[in-house]
């Protein structure tokens, strides 16, 4: 593991990238030994001082769900990123995106905990008896990273490269739909630019939230009853510029219309 002192200068250069519209090189560059654990201590860092400038954590967000992403990085567990209040953006209006590097734009399902949920190995059903509901959601991403070159712990470190969030659509409780088998097209100015099932994401979305659920449960933490989780992409992640009209629509949930500001 890192120090504290390394890993104190890592938030300070992902933090101030994240700030200020800045690529940095993948942190493994300077930092060989550095692991994903020590990805995820930048992360608490991170957290610990955008909390202290008052920004609220709100949920989480599962990375690296979609199949292409796994095998690019190697990897057979999703990443975990932090959602803060201050990114969500309301259905309908703009996402800014002028503070953002290259921003993409994903498709997928949210869940809204309605109980605390905590424990090494919760069921599906578990899950679903702790959630209060499901709503599309739509997530920008933005790597920090010169050319998206990065490895797991940089990404880890980079939150996951979140950066704005839009929920909308219907509600509906998982019981009212299979959260499994939503057909979802995301739309770019009116072209289908990615189709998708929900049920690429790890099989079953809900997948995403055990998984969290259990990587909490290993740092001694729970999921508080109204967090919001973000359950990974199961598309390619579209790149978005100034002025693009974005409409996610999902099967049986409703649609998400945005501009892209
Ligand atoms: O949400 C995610 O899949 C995390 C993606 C991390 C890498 C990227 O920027 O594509």
């Amino acid at each position: 593991m890192l120090d504290a002192a390394a890993i104190a200068e890592l938030a300070d250069r992902v933090d101030g990238a994240q700030s200020n519209r800045r690529t940095i090189a993948k942190l493994t560059d300077d930092y060989p030994g550095m692991t994903v654990d020590d990805g995820y201590a930048v992360q608490d860092e991170c957290l610990r001082r955008w909390q202290a400038r008052g920004r609220a954590l709100i949920g989480y967000k599962a990375g690296l769900t979609s199949r292409a992403k796994m095998i690019q990085m190697g990897v057979d567990v999703p990443s975990f990123g932090l959602l803060m209040r201050d990114t969500c953006d309301a259905e309908g209006g703009a996402v800014p995106t002028a503070g953002l590097i290259h921003p993409r734009v994903e498709g997928e399902i949210a869940y809204v905990m309605a109980r605390d949920l905590s424990g090494p190995d919760v069921s599906i059903d578990q899950v679903h008896a702790a959630t209060d509901f499901i709503q599309p959601a739509i997530e920008i991403l933005d790597s920090r990273f010169e050319k998206f070159r990065f490895d797991l712990p940089s990404v880890v470190a980079d939150n996951g490269s979140s950066a704005r969030f839009v929920m909308g659509g219907r509600m509906r409780r998982p019981g009212d739909v299979d959260p499994a088998t939503i057909g979802i097209v995301l739309e770019i100015n009116g072209e289908a630019a990615a189709l998708a099932c929900s049920g690429a994401v790890l099989g079953h979305p809900a997948r995403a939230v055990q998984m969290l659920v259990a990587w909490l449960h290993e740092r001694g933490r729970i999921l508080p009853a109204g967090s919001v989780v973000l359950t990974g992409a199961a598309t390619e992640a579209m790149p978005i510029a100034k002025g693009d009209i974005v409409c996610a629509r999902f099967q049986e949930m409703g649609s998400i219309n945005v501009r892209i500001d």
